[in-house]
């Protein structure tokens, strides 16, 4: 049987209507899993029904999670926030972490399982870590934009078999401290912590890249859902 994987809700840019990006369902369908949207409702019930009913959970990209969550005032107007999302993700994380199924997180995913770990982000990267390195990539989405090199021993070396990986790079926003309990596993050329896990767990894994975006061409990226089904 397939397993059914939530995926956490989007919103369009003036917060009128739900939405989500087709590929983050066709990547989960290829690799074989079933997409559902998770509603935007953080109750308490609604929550562990949620987390009852589907057997692995996506966080998607999205809007800036709100400074506050770690500490912070927005640096700037460039943080785009919206509160909602953060808490029903937070709330998410707290119920399936303890039911231990399968978690993946994807850009602002990676983020606020951060954050949920107690870790920091950078709010800005342009003027809080400027670099050479393009993080904010022009269309095509789906093609690499920078590339980070794998932890050595790390699942994700573990699963590619390769130390340099090129990615695809639409953020902001970064991990800056990282969240208790969590391992890097990639960095940018820039040094930027790209991906994570959390190693005392089945399968918690994060990335700051889009796989979704390039899971129809690229071979890694299918490998990384690949994985991530096949943990659920
Ligand atoms: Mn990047």
């Amino acid at each position: 049987m397939k397993p059914l994987i939530g995926v956490l809700p989007q919103i369009d840019e003036k917060r009128e209507f739900l939405r989500m990006f087709p590929d983050y369902f066709e990547a989960i369908k290829e690799a074989g899993g079933i997409p559902i949207m998770l509603p935007l409702l953080s109750d308490e019930e609604t929550v562990r029904k949620c987390a009852d009913i589907c057997e692995g959970f996506l966080f998607t990209g999205g809007p800036d999670i709100a400074p506050e969550r770690y500490g912070e005032t927005p640096v700037s107007q460039s943080v785009v926030t919206f509160p909602p999302r953060d808490e029903l993700e937070m709330a998410m994380l707290e119920v399936v972490e303890k039911s231990g199924k399968p978690i993946l997180g994807i850009c602002r995913g990676a983020q606020v399982i951060n954050v949920y770990h107690g870790g920091t982000l950078y709010q800005d990267l342009p003027t809080q870590h400027p670099s050479e390195t393009c993080h904010a990539q022009k269309p095509p989405f789906d093609m690499p934009a920078h590339n980070v090199t794998l932890t050595a021993g790390s699942p994700l070396q573990e699963l590619l078999r390769k130390d340099e990986l090129a990615v695809t790079s639409r953020h902001h926003q970064a991990i800056r401290k990282l969240g208790d309990g969590l391992k890097v596993m990639a960095e940018s050329e820039d040094g930027l912590i790209e991906a994570v896990c959390l190693p005392d767990y089945g399968f918690l894994w994060a990335v700051q890249w889009h796989p979704e975006s390039s899971h129809k061409t690229d071979e890694a990226s299918k490998a990384l859902f690949r994985a991530f089904i096949n943990a659920v």
